[in-house]
């Protein structure tokens, strides 16, 4: 593949795409501040579901809390769509968790490479960070309005390049599978699993999509400390609950609920 072939075109990615809304309408920027913060401009200013945001490159790329997603150009996939999703605002978590079990598979079916997902929102291989997602919303009145998925993969990005802050813990497709891989295929298997899982969720409600996040995850029984705000939780992580929120057992048996944190072990 030349770097010519390697261009993300929406002609490229509509070839490739089976979906029937995820992706119908396509924005591709070269450089953006952030392809989220695109995404939420436009669903206010009346955008669909299943509208798709990508950029090459992102100037603010953002993680959860203010934090910076690394976003260097022609190599990676940072991407964002549109959902307008009839749930309950409290259900925005399980939106992340249809979103990871889109990305591992995709990365099966593009790169043969078996990820697992970290509670709430890693896609890890190897114990290190191959994507992260980042779920935002609008709501009113309790009930989303539109929900913007925020997906950031790791795709052709060399060892070399990682910064060093981020070189214990980053890995890509790449350094994984020591092939260098077409990221438009990736795109539409992202979108098409996004889709799959989504119309699944619409339909069926949490039951599936907490059945399979179990099978993929890695956190569930293990011991962990969870930094949630200004607290520290440690204890065996024993399930999630029906909002997506994490179970731990703490030391004196009690189940503590964490809504939303970072695992630390
Ligand atoms: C996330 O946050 O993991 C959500 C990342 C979502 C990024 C996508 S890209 C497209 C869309 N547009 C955006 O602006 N964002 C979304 P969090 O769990 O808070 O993790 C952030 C942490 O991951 C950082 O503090 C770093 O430690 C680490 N990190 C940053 N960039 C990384 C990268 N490229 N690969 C792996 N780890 C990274």
């Amino acid at each position: 593949m030349t770097k010519k072939d390697d261009i993300l075109t929406v002609e490229g990615i509509k070839n490739c795409l089976t979906t029937s809304f995820i992706g119908k309408e396509i924005h591709i920027f070269d450089t953006i501040d952030s392809t989220n913060n695109h995404a939420r401009k436009i669903a206010k200013e009346g955008a669909g579901g299943g509208t798709v945001v990508l950029a090459e490159s992102q100037t603010k790329g953002k993680g959860r809390l203010g934090r910076t997603w690394f976003s260097p150009s022609g190599v990676n996939i940072y991407l964002s769509v549109i959902l307008k999703p009839q749930i309950p605002s409290t259900h925005i978590t399980l939106l992340t968790f249809v979103s990871a079990i889109a990305v591992v598979k995709a990365i099966k079916d593009a790169a043969n490479l078996d990820a697992n997902i970290k509670w709430p929102n890693d896609v890890l291989i190897n114990n290190k960070k191959i994507a992260g997602i980042l779920s935002e919303m609008d709501a009113k009145a309790d009930a989303v309005r539109f929900a913007v998925i925020g997906i950031g993969i790791n795709v052709n990005l060399d060892i070399k390049d990682i910064p060093f802050e981020l070189k214990d813990k980053a890995t890509s497709i790449k350094i994984e599978s020591n092939s260098t891989i077409d990221r438009i295929n990736l795109i539409c298997r992202v979108l098409e699993n996004l889709e799959e899982w989504y119309n699944l969720f619409e339909r069926n409600g949490v039951n599936d999509i907490i059945k399979k996040w179990k099978r993929l995850a890695v956190t569930i029984g293990r011991d962990v400390k969870v930094q949630s705000g200004n607290s520290l939780i440690e204890g065996r992580a024993v399930d999630i609950d029906v909002n997506g929120a994490l179970l731990i057992k703490d030391r004196n048996g009690v189940i503590q609920r964490v809504l939303s944190g970072d695992v630390m072990q």
